[in-house]
Order: C-alpha cells, then structure tokens, then sequence
C-alpha cells in the first residue's frame, strides 16, 4: 500500500518503528523494523514491518509479512533484525525469546526466516531457533542473544554477528541457516547491543549501541578482516531524543551514505514508543566516519 512518507524524521508516522534494518536490492531501498505497540513501561512489540522507497522520501509500507507466529517456538518479543539476499532468497534473521520446551529453557534465540521476495510473505527457514541463549551462556534466563547482523564478503563466507554485553559471531555455510564453526565472543569498547557490519573500500566497520555515558550512543570499530582484531574509533551519534536506546543501520544508495536509527521523536512517542529517523553519514578520507548530526528535515 504505497503512502506518503516522510521526507523529515521520524521518517515513519504511522506506527512506531525500531531498530531498522536497511538493505539496497534492485536499486531499491527496503527498509526493515520493529514495531513498538504504545508500551508504556516495557517494549511490546509482536511483529516486524517492511517498507521500502526508490527516492528516499515516498517509502510504501508493506505491511507486516512476519510475526512471532511465524516462529511456532517463540515465546514473546519481536526484538531486532536484519534482512539480506543470497541467490535469489531473502533470510530475515531475528531476535526474540524461546518457548520453555526441551530446546530451551526459555532465554534469548534467533530466527531466520525466509521468503522469494523481499516483502515477504516469509516463513520459519529452519523451524526451530538458530542461535539458542543455551548455546553460548550459562545464564538460563539470560538476554544476551539479541540484535542478529548479518554479512557477506566478497569472497561469499557469510557472517552473523549478534550480542548483548559482548558482541557473538559465527560464520553461516553457503544455505545461510546452519552456523559453520564455532561460536566467537568479544567485547568492543562500550559495547551494549545492536551490532550493525559491513565493508567499504577494504575495510570492516562494526558499528554498534554503546554506552559511554547512559543511554545510549552508536559507537565502531573498524578491522582488516570480519574475524577482527577490531579497533575502536569513536562515537557516531551522541544520545538520541527521547529513548534510552537507539540501533544503527546504514547503507549506500545513489551515491549517497544514509544512517538509521531510532528516537521518542514522535508527540506521543518514548522510549517504548520509538520511531525510525534518517540521516546522511560521511566518511574523512582515512576511512574514519564523521559524527552524525540529527536533523528533522
Ligand atoms: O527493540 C528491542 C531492543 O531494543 C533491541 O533488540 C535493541 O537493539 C534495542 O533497540
């Protein structure tokens, strides 16, 4: 259903939005998100949207083509995600929380989901989690397997980063839902969540929410290869407007480099009640990237 977006931010006015997700296919910009529902003390959100726009400013939404119900082992939260192509599929990997049953004693988990389109409709890929909080923690409960990026080299290795309190990667074979080795943890400088990888010009970027100070900030790293050693380089974005939490999400597109991320910004908006903003991001010549400013054109 196309509508007219926003040319100022929050770029989505309809429903509150968080955590995007941006990805460039058929020149096209597809945009993936959370979606907060008016929580007032904790964040509820059920399912995840997708929108998309050619000019950067009249985004079509497309609806909700997944949800927890997708994922038959899910138990609650439709936390943060990425989607990304490889031959033709599009595998959506998300985080949420794991049924208590005898694969999971009921903590953090990530799915993948899979569709021929990018819009969806998507379904479970694997039918069961692919990253359980039993398989890296000792922490039952524990939410440290969240915020699931997902990248593939040039030479075609694909990896799924993930983590909060300590950044988590793996490599992914060629079908893009088994894990291909073990499981590796590090922990960037201020790392909290919302991990967000990719490469320009040679160069790895790991960008992520961090916290210097509370709340939080986008802070990176940078490294000569996925597998690190990764390199502080500073903050992104200072604190957003009105939400404890912000989550990167960049991308080129028309010779441009756009950042995502998200605010209260919105009248009725908040922490709980976040919505998607948009910005340009620059590099300096050495590769560095030069500190956002937050506008609301
Ligand atoms: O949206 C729920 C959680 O808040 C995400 O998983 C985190 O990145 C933070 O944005």
């Amino acid at each position: 259903m196309p509508f007219a977006g926003h040319a100022q931010n929050p770029i989505i006015q309809t429903i509150y939005t968080a955590d995007p997700a941006p990805m460039v296919y058929n020149d096209t910009v597809y945009l993936y998100t959370g979606h907060d529902e008016d929580g007032s003390n904790w964040f509820t959100m059920k399912n995840w949207h997708v929108y998309s726009t050619t000019d950067m400013v009249n985004w079509t939404d497309h609806g909700s083509p997944l949800s927890l119900k997708t994922f038959k082992w899910a138990k609650k939260d439709a936390w943060a995600g990425q989607c990304i192509e490889r031959n033709g599929k599009f595998y959506w990997y998300v985080a949420t929380f794991h049924k208590k049953d005898k694969n999971s004693n009921g903590g953090a988990a990530i799915g993948v989901a899979v569709s021929d389109r990018p819009t969806g409709p998507f379904k479970d890929a694997i039918g069961k989690a692919l990253i359980t909080n039993e398989m890296t923690t000792d922490m039952k409960y524990g939410w440290d397997d969240i915020d699931p990026t997902v990248f593939i080299d040039d030479d075609g290795q694909a990896y799924l980063f993930w983590g909060n309190g300590s950044c988590k990667w793996i490599k992914l074979k060629d079908n893009m839902i088994e894990a291909d080795g073990p499981i590796h943890t590090f922990k960037p400088k201020h790392y909290i969540e919302g991990p967000w990888v990719y490469k320009r010009k040679g160069l790895y970027y790991l960008v992520y929410a961090g916290a210097g100070t509370k709340p939080e900030m986008i802070e990176y790293c940078t490294a000569k290869s996925p597998e690190g050693p990764w390199t502080y380089r500073g903050i992104i974005e200072g604190n957003v407007e009105n939400s404890f939490t912000t989550h990167p999400g960049i991308i080129d597109y028309h010779g441009k480099t756009y950042f995502f991320y998200h605010n209260g910004a919105l009248p009725t908006g908040g922490s709980y009640r976040r919505s998607i903003c948009v910005d340009y991001m620059y590099y300096n010549q050495d590769g560095t990237i030069k500190k956002v400013i937050q506008t609301k054109k």
